[in-house]
């Protein structure tokens, strides 16, 4: 940590005094801490992140973003007068800087933000039961559609985010340029996602088609991006908001069958164990629809499944391109990290394949 956390909390709009502060989480880009505060007596949690501005080069624009969908769900849940306690947690609220601004940008350049801990409610890395699963894809789903009405396009924070093409692109540039000389430990997996090439425009060509389209999307809906009420089991908060941005809903779909389906843990080393539980996708189709299908056209829905293989398959692509380039973007917490991480998306990706025809059936009936 190249900051003292009790120095940037001093700088926010905090009530209480600093008691301590530790790293939080399992995120692999922002720094996130959790603040201990004193209020006359109460302790009381905030979450301060770091935001990592090698990935987000316009902190500034991002944290714009951040206030209009926030205010935006804000007053929605205002206008429904949904004021009891489980629907006020139902978006993050920020702590301002003490001179007003969302964020605190200090002597050495970094960014930090602060909000508020949603406290009794946490997120799971591997999801444990179908509720769970079906609860966080209606949260993520009722999120888009909380978000169909505001008015406007947002920032791009990182532009051509899922763009599949260009991620494939730039895995070929890596291979190119091999600059962590990695290039000979990775033909298996280069093959596997070469022999998939075609499948990466898809969704791009049908946009471009004008036959499915925009919206605002949050692009990151890894299932750790969605708080679990502890008590009720619901899905109670979405977090993480960095790339709240236009996007296709299929993006968001599918990277929850991504990160919801396998009892596997993304960097798992035994890729036995990894395996898209149809259940776990059922579950997350119905939550997602339930959420989401009131804006969703026929052809869109259809394309679900689709997206679950396509966005785990551009994920690989991300951490193997990540590990060819010397792991300058993912923080890894050891060596071939990403190497791991590319391998069990494409394991993946292998048995969502298996499974592709009944997860269509099932699309198509609901
Ligand atoms: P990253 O971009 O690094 O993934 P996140 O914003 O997802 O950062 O935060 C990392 C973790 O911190 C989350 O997975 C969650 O466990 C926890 N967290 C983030 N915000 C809150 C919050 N407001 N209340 C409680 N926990 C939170
Ligand atoms: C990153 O920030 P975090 O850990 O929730 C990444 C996602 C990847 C994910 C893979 C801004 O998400 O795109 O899908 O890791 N976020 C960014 O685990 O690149
Ligand atoms: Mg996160």
């Amino acid at each position: 940590m190249n900051y003292d956390l009790r120095e940037v909390c001093a700088n926010f709009a905090l009530r209480g005094d600093y008691v301590i502060g530790m790293p939080f989480g399992t995120g692999h880009i922002n720094d996130t801490n959790a603040v201990t505060c004193d209020q006359g007596g109460t302790l009381v949690r905030y979450i301060v992140q770091r935001i990592n501005t090698n990935v987000f080069r316009q902190p500034e624009q991002l944290m714009e973003n951040f206030e209009r969908v926030t205010s935006h769900i804000r007053g929605k849940l205002r206008r429904e007068r949904k004021t009891n306690p489980a629907t006020r947690r139902r978006t993050l609220e920020l702590v301002p800087a003490k001179d007003g601004r969302p964020f605190v940008r200090d002597a050495a350049g970094n960014f930090f933000r602060c909000y508020v801990f949603v406290e009794n409610a946490r997120t799971y890395d591997i999801l444990e039961t179908e509720k769970q699963a079906y609860e966080a894809a209606a949260a993520f789903g009722g999120f888009q559609s909380d978000l169909a009405d505001l008015d406007g396009r947002l920032n791009e924070t990182i532009p051509e985010f899922h763009n599949t093409v260009s991620r494939l692109a730039a895995l070929e540039n890596a291979v190119k340029e091999n600059r962590a000389g990695r290039l000979a430990e990775v033909s298996a997996e280069l093959d596997f996602i070469r022999a998939r090439a075609s499948e990466c425009s898809t969704l791009l060509d049908l946009q471009a088609a004008g036959e499915i389209r925009e919206r605002t999307t949050h692009n990151d809906t890894k299932l750790n991006n969605v708080l679990i009420d502890d008590l009720t089991g619901t899905g109670c908060c979405v977090i993480d908001l960095d790339t709240v941005m236009p996007g296709l809903p299929h993006y968001d779909f599918g990277d929850m069958v991504r990160t919801g389906t396998s009892p596997a843990a993304e960097d798992e080393r035994d890729l036995s164990l990894v395996t898209m539980r149809f259940p776990m996708y059922e579950a997350l189709l119905r939550g997602y629809l339930a959420g989401a299908g009131n804006f969703l056209s026929p052809l869109e829905k259809s394309l679900l499944p689709f997206s679950g293989k396509l966005i785990t398959l551009e994920i690989g692509i991300r951490f193997l391109t990540d590990y060819l380039e010397g792991d300058v973007y993912f923080r890894i917490h050891r060596p071939g990290h990403n190497l791991d991480r590319c391998r069990t998306q494409l394991a993946l990706v292998k048995s969502i394949e298996s499974q592709y025809d009944a997860m269509r059936r099932l699309a198509e009936q609901l």
